[in-house]
C-alpha cells in the first residue's frame, strides 16, 4: 500500500477537525500539544529543539513591549499606575537609577527583581524603590537588570508589557544606555511630555535618539490637567506644526491626565493605541506560531511516513535502510571530527577578525586619550605620588567610558564569526540528513520533505569592561627623591608613553574577552550539530525497528498528525 494516500480514519478525522474549528478558535496549546506527545511516544528526539521552539514562541508571541521614555519629572510613573490603577511605580522620585521596571499582567500580584548575573528573587511591590531610586541603589550597586512586576488590574492589556524607564536625555549617560540597550524590543515608544512645556529642545533631541530604534514613537502630552481646553488646542496645534517642521510627519499624539475627571482621555488612548496593539499583536503571533507548528507537524509526518512505507515493504528493504543507516553510523566519528575542526577554525579567527577591525578604532582612541591627557595633565598637582593617582584615576573613567561604548557597539562584529561558524555548520549537517535522505529513497522510494535545519545560540553577553595596568614602580620611587619642578615635563611625557601603552593593551583584551565568549558559543553550536545529527540518526532507526512492531499505531498516528497540518493549514 502506498503510504502517501488517504488512511483509515482520515474522513472521520477530517470532519472532526472542521467541526472543532467552527466551535472554538486556533488551539495551539492543545496541538502543541498532541504534537508534543507523538514526538516522545515515536522517541523522536531530533525533534525535540522543534518542540522547544514552539513552546517558545508560544510564550514569546504573548508579550510586546511599550515601552515609555520621557525627561524625569515628566510624569511617566504616575501615567503607569494610573493605567494600572495602582500604585506600584514610586512617583516623584529623582534621580533614577539606570534599571527598568516593567508591568505586565499576572493572574496575582507579584514583583521580582532580576540581577544582572540572572538570578531572580521576589519582592513586596513596597520595595521596587529600594532597586530603583539611585538613592537607594547608587549607580546600580545593587547590580539589578530590571524589576518586573505582574498585576491582575493589567487583564485587559494583556499581552502587553509597559515599560517605565529612568529619564533618558538625563544628565547620566549609563541611564540613557540602559534605556536604549533593550529598545529593539519595544513595540512601541511612549514620549511623555509635560503638556504644560511641550515638546523642548531636549525632547526633540530625545525623539531624534528614539527614531532609529523604533518605528511607532507616540507622544504622550502628560499633565492635561493644568490647561484649559483652549489651551489643550492650541498645545495640540502646536505640536503637530512642530513634529512636521522635524520630522516631515505628524507622530500620533494622546493627552492624558491622572486627575480624576479626565477618565476620558484614559479611555481615548484605549481606544485608539492600546487595545489595537493588542489585536495586531495577537494576530502577528499566531502566524509565527502556526508556521512553526506546520514545520514541526511535516517534519513528523515525514518520519511517520518512513515508518509506516517500512512496515508495508518486504523485509528486504528495511535491511537495505538498516545497512545504510549502520554504515552511516560507523562514520559519526569522522563527522563528528569534522563538526569540531570546523568549530576551532572559526574561534580562533574570531580573534583575528576583532583584533584587525579595531586598528583604525585604536589609532583613534589614543588620540582622543592623548587630547584628554593634554587638557586634564595641567589640573594635576605634586606631589608625584597624587599626581599619579590622579593620572590613574582619570585613565580608568576614560577607558570604561570609551571601552564600554567600544564593546556595545561592536557587538555585531565581535560576534559575526558565531554567525558565520552557525551557517558554515549548518550546512554540513545540512549535508549529513540529505546523505541520510538518500537512504530513505534509495530503499523504500520515500521523499522526505526535510525544511532547512537551524543551530541556534544566544550570543553573548558583552564582557565586563576590566581596567589593568601597571605602573613603572622605578619611576615612582624618583618621585620620592627629586623635586617637582624637574620632573613634571618627563613624568608628562611618560604619562602620554603610558597613556597609549595602557590603551592598546585595555583594548586588546576587550577583543579577547569577546572571543573567549564567542569561543564558548561556538562550541556550543558544535554540541547541537553533533546531537543534531546523533538524533536524526536515530530517529530514523527507531522508525525502522517501530515498523515492524506497531504498524497500526503509526496509521493512527499518521492520522492525526494530518488532521492537525489541516487544522494550521487552514484560514482561521
Ligand atoms: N497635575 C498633574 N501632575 C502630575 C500628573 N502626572 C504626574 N504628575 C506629577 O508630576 C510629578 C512627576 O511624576 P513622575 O510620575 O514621578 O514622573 P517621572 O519622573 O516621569 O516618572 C509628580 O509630582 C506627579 O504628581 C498629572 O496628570 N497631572
Ligand atoms: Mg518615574
Amino acid at each position: 500500500m502506498n503510504p502517501n494516500l488517504p488512511l483509515t480514519g482520515l474522513q472521520e478525522r477530517r470532519i472532526t477537525t472542521i467541526l472543532a474549528r467552527n466551535h472554538s478558535m486556533f488551539q495551539p496549546h492543545g496541538i502543541l500539544d498532541s504534537l508534543a506527545c507523538l514526538v516522545n511516544e515515536l522517541k523522536l528526539g531530533t525533534l525535540e529543539p522543534q518542540v522547544n521552539a514552539c513552546r517558545n514562541q508560544l510564550l514569546a508571541g504573548q508579550g510586546v513591549e511599550v515601552a515609555v521614555f520621557g525627561r524625569f519629572k515628566a510624569g511617566k510613573s504616575s501615567f503607569l499606575n494610573h493605567l494600572a490603577g495602582r500604585e506600584v511605580l514610586p512617583v516623584g522620585v529623582v534621580p533614577l537609577t539606570a534599571v527598568i521596571t516593567r508591568l505586565r499582567f499576572g493572574p496575582v500580584e507579584r514583583a521580582e527583581v532580576r540581577f544582572q548575573n540572572g538570578e531572580a528573587r521576589p519582592i513586596a511591590l513596597s520595595e521596587i524603590v529600594h532597586f530603583v531610586a539611585e538613592r537607594d541603589n547608587p549607580d546600580n550597586q545593587k547590580h539589578v537588570a530590571a524589576v518586573e512586576v505582574e498585576l491582575p488590574q493589567l487583564r485587559e492589556l494583556a499581552p502587553l508589557a509597559f515599560v517605565d524607564t529612568p529619564g533618558l536625555g538625563s544628565a547620566l549617560v549609563h541611564n540613557t544606555q540602559a534605556a536604549l540597550q533593550w529598545l529593539p524590543n519595544a513595540g512601541a515608544a511612549l514620549v511623555a511630555v509635560s503638556a504644560d512645556a511641550p515638546l523642548s529642545e531636549r525632547d526633540v533631541a530625545l525623539i531624534e535618539q528614539l527614531r532609529p530604534h523604533t518605528p511607532s514613537i507616540v507622544l504622550l502630552l502628560t499633565k492635561a490637567d493644568l490647561l484649559t481646553e483652549e489651551q489643550r488646542a492650541e498645545v495640540m496645534h502646536f505640536v503637530r506644526q512642530e513634529s512636521r517642521r522635524q520630522w516631515q510627519a505628524e507622530l500620533p499624539l494622546f493627552f492624558y491626565s491622572i486627575r480624576p475627571g479626565f477618565e476620558r482621555l484614559r479611555h481615548e488612548l484605549m481606544q485608539r493605541l492600546l487595545l489595537p496593539l493588542v489585536k495586531g499583536h495577537a494576530e502577528a503571533g499566531t502566524g509565527i506560531l502556526r508556521h512553526k507548528l506546520l514545520s514541526l507537524a511535516s517534519q513528523l509526518s515525514d518520519y511517520l511516513r518512513v515508518g509506516l512505507a517500512a512496515a508495508e515493504q518486504e523485509e528486504t528493504a528495511r535491511r537495505a535502510l538498516a545497512d545504510g543507516l549502520r554504515a552511516e553510523r560507523r562514520d559519526g566519528e569522522l563527522l563528528r571530527a569534522e563538526f569540531s575542526g570546523l568549530g576551532r577554525q572559526w574561534s580562533a579567527a574570531a580573534l583575528e577578525t576583532s583584533l584587525a577591525r579595531l586598528q583604525p578604532l585604536q589609532a583613534e582612541l589614543v588620540a582622543r586619550a592623548l587630547a584628554e591627557l593634554a587638557q586634564r595633565g595641567p589640573e594635576w598637582q605634586p606631589p608625584l605620588p597624587a599626581l599619579l593617582a590622579a593620572w590613574r584615576a582619570w585613565l580608568r573613567s576614560f577607558l570604561l567610558r570609551e571601552l564600554g561604548d567600544i564593546s556595545r557597539s561592536n557587538r555585531e562584529m565581535f560576534c559575526e564569526p558565531l554567525s558565520l561558524a552557525e551557517r558554515h555548520l549548518a550546512r554540513m549537517l545540512q549535508a549529513f540528513q540529505d546523505r541520510l535522505s538518500v537512504h530513505v529513497q534509495a530503499a523504500l522510494g520515500v521523499t522526505l520533505s526535510r525544511g532547512a535545519v537551524s543551530l541556534k545560540v544566544p550570543q553573548p553577553a558583552a564582557p565586563p569592561v576590566d581596567v589593568g595596568y601597571a605602573f613603572d614602580e622605578a619611576f615612582t620611587l624618583a618621585g620620592r627623591f627629586l623635586p617637582m619642578a624637574v620632573l613634571r615635563r618627563p613624568v608628562l611625557r611618560a604619562l602620554r608613553r603610558k597613556t597609549r601603552w595602557e590603551v592598546e593593551k585595555n583594548l586588546s583584551r576587550l577583543a579577547s574577552a569577546w572571543q573567549q565568549r564567542v569561543s564558548l558559543s561556538i562550541g556550543e553550536l558544535v554540541l547541537q550539530a553533533e546531537t543534531q545529527a546523533a538524533a536524526e540518526l536515530a530517529a530514523l532507526e527507531q522508525m525502522v525497528v517501530q515498523a515492524q512492531a506497531s504498524g497500526p499505531r503509526l496509521r493512527e498516528s499518521q492520522s492525526q498528525v494530518v488532521g492537525i497540518q489541516e487544522q494550521l493549514q487552514s484560514p482561521p
